[in-house]
């Protein structure tokens, strides 16, 4: 498969600083040279960078860095749209905000060959903030309302060519979810698998029933990777840490059910902070990881599936 790894060094939607790193560990991780070994045609288009931006103020004093966090998700939407017709396009974070950008872009892209853009979203977090809503103000909380067209972003985040349908959105991981999320979320189609889910059904029924309806519309599938839906025993590069993720084996076990479905055409891998991480261990993880989304397995044939 041709992929295009895609740095995007943006802090601006976090608290605390070093999400900025977040590419240049991936790099140093060897992302590059191990999705060539599986076989893929690998190009690396360098960093996205935005221009400083003039401070933009809203109502919600909260709210920091709008100006800048406008100007990436304007950029980065243009990237995605750019670099996801016939590749893969694997953009390397940054904070999550990068998805209200990503998102966008696909989107379009998706819209305008008349298929659906499907969402899996593995986090801790429903990052379902809009700009009224959020108490800490930082914007890594609001990229699910932005793509699914929520109100209230119009005038200060750039309009949306092509929203997300809340009914293709699927979350993995939830544990720490806001009241103000809470009560949006639930007049909302938007499946939510939260960490009961998981430890009552396991994630291999629960994600083979969404990809079986994301081949069903022949839709296209993003994946936006947070690192907190990893538990932090074993990601600890991370600014949000939440007790009770997903273990190893089932962050590979998705990935694993991710390849196989031939289904993902795109990916975000968000919110590492090096600056946090012990010897590099999560940013290698996260490079294991995608590995097994691209094609490394246990064996030299498939693993025959319970299904
Ligand atoms: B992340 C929180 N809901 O709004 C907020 O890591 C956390 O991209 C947001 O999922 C976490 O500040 C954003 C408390
Ligand atoms: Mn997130
Ligand atoms: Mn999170
Ligand atoms: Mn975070």
């Amino acid at each position: 498969m041709k992929c295009k790894l895609i740095g995007v060094p943006v802090q601006d939607g976090a608290s605390r600083l070093g999400c900025e790193m977040g590419p240049s560990a991936l790099r140093t991780a060897g992302i590059g040279p191990t999705l060539r070994e599986l076989g893929h045609d690998v190009s690396d288009i360098g960093d996205i960078r935005v221009e400083d931006a003039p401070d933009r103020r809203h109502p919600n004093d909260a709210v920091h860095d709008l100006g800048k966090v406008a100007l990436w998700v304007e950029r980065l939407a243009e990237t995605a749209y750019a670099h996801s017709d016939g590749a893969m396009p694997i953009f390397l974070g940054g904070d999550h905000v990068l998805s209200a950008g990503t998102v966008a872009g696909l989107a379009r892209r998706a819209s305008e060959q008349g298929r659906p853009l499907f969402v899996l979203w593995l986090d801790a977090h429903t990052d379902f903030h809009t700009l009224e809503t959020t108490d800490s103000g930082n914007l890594h909380g609001i990229p699910v309302a932005y793509f699914t067209n929520q109100p209230g972003f119009g005038t200060y985040l750039p309009a949306l060519e092509a929203q997300v349908d809340p009914a293709n959105v699927c979350m993995l991981g939830v544990r720490s979810v806001d009241p103000a999320e809470r009560s949006t979320l639930a007049d909302l189609p938007i499946t939510v698998h939260d960490m009961r889910a998981l430890d009552e059904q396991g994630v291999a029924p629960l994600l083979g029933s969404f990809l079986q309806k994301v081949a069903a519309a022949n839709g296209r599938l993003h994946v936006s990777f947070d690192v907190d839906f990893l538990d932090p025993e074993f990601a600890p590069a991370v600014g949000t840490t939440v007790p009770g993720g997903a273990t190893f084996r089932e962050a590979h076990l998705v990935m694993e059910m991710l390849h196989d479905s031939g289904l993902v055409e795109s990916l975000d891998l968000v919110e590492l902070n090096p600056f946090l991480d012990e010897r590099g261990r999560t940013a290698s993880l996260l490079v294991d990881l995608v590995a097994s989304l691209m094609g490394r397995r246990i064996l030299d044939r498939p693993t025959r599936s319970f299904r």
